[in-house]
């Protein structure tokens, strides 16, 4: 019998892979890219129009959703996928990023990390167990440990001590998804380490002494930049576990994914899509637009004529540039709507290209179309 989560990887081309993760609520494709639904919801999208661009699984926050509208109640109600009223499997990340992040006066212990809510001030507490607590309570299918995420550049000894202490959380969080998960649910460890070598490998074998069902890299595009960040997969991927899948967390442009699919990685997930489309920017086949800009002010064309989405085929740049001009709300809705079926196209180019073993030309069309140096 095959386990209820489980990776299986059907074809190699050099590093890179493709595959499927079974799930109990669905099966997602590799390397699949994560729209991100922060509140419970993938902003300005229906859920229908998300699962239409090709999207097998949706993000969500234990951070957000703790304060608002609280997991207790989202619980209450049957739970994050019934309240959101999406039925594939949602991942969700731990918080400790985003508190880190968003919060104010946090303060950072032993114990986990203390810190007022960004939205009325209100004293909070997240632990490891707590985290895994709220994951459960909301019933995400897989589900991030606490973790510290330094930024980049930071001194050795700080980055060893940091991740020694995401590595001392990793192990908690895992006894307390023991006792409070169901089956089928899994639980990632999280790689840090900053950019050392010796840190990730250390932080890895950790990890994997503790054994969970997939492994992400956290502590990435934290300001060190591309040709950086990837240095550091190409010395960290090649130890990660072939069977189990590997989530490079918060990651990114076009040209992030394409690369880091090339080093091995299996799961992305970025806001990039969704708040650049909020904003006028729009990905094409030839590299990225904003809408708002002039001389869109009289273009006939659809952003993707050939798309078989509606908001990429159906509706000219001039109509998209006249709606931004207007603060109208289908703006943002339409060009999140084509950026999501953008990414969803580019997973699935790199999919078929690594299946029948051409993923070098095919990173080669991708950088003479859009002009990106990829290192
Ligand atoms: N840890 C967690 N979430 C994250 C990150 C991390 O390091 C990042 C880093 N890019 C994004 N989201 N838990």
């Amino acid at each position: 019998m095959t386990e209820p989560f489980s990776l299986s990887v059907n074809a190699t081309d050099g590093a890179a892979r493709t595959g499927v993760i079974k799930t109990p609520r669905g099966e997602i494709r590799t390397p699949a890219f994560m729209p991100v639904g922060t509140a419970g919801t993938v902003k300005a999208m229906l859920p229908e129009h998300v699962r239409a661009t090709g999207a097998d699984i949706v993000l969500g926050n234990t951070y957000h959703l703790m304060l608002r509208p609280t997991a207790e109640r989202v619980a209450k109600l049957g739970g994050l996928h019934q309240f959101m009223n999406w039925s594939r499997p949602i991942l969700t990340d731990s918080g400790g990023f985003q508190v880190m992040s968003l919060s104010k006066l946090r303060k950072l212990t032993e114990d986990g990390v203390s810190f007022q809510s960004h939205i009325d001030g209100s004293r909070h507490m997240l632990t490891p167990e707590r985290s895994i607590e709220i994951q459960c309570l909301l019933g995400s299918d897989i589900q991030m440990q606490l973790d510290e995420c330094p930024a980049i550049p930071i001194e050795h000894d700080k980055a060893r001590e940091s991740m020694l202490l995401s590595a001392r959380w990793a192990e908690r969080s895992k006894r307390a998804f023991e006792e409070l998960s169901k089956p089928g649910q899994a639980l990632f460890g999280i790689v840090q380490g900053a950019n050392y070598e010796d840190l990730r490998r250390e932080s890895l074998d950790k990890l994997i002494e503790i054994d969970f069902p997939g492994y992400s890299i956290g502590g990435l595009a934290v300001g060190e930049g591309r040709e950086e960040m990837f240095r550091v997969l190409d010395f960290t991927c090649p130890h990660m576990p072939a069977d189990k899948p590997r989530y490079l967390m918060g990651v990114g442009k076009p040209a992030d994914i394409v690369g880091a699919v090339a080093r091995g990685v299996d799961m992305f997930d970025c806001v990039a899509p969704t708040r650049s489309g909020r904003h006028g920017q729009a990905w094409t086949k030839t590299g990225a637009i904003n809408i708002k800009n002039a001389i869109f002010a009289e273009d006939p064309e659809p952003l993707d004529p050939e798309s078989d989405c509606p908001a990429s085929r159906d509706y000219s740049k001039a109509y998209l540039h006249h709606l931004f001009k207007a603060g109208e709300y289908l703006g943002p809705m339409l060009l999140t709507w084509h950026n999501l079926q953008y990414y969803q196209d580019l997973m699935s180019g790199l999919r078929e290209a690594i299946a029948s073993a051409r993923l070098a030309a095919y990173i080669e069309n991708f950088k003479s179309e859009t002009g990106e140096t990829l290192v």
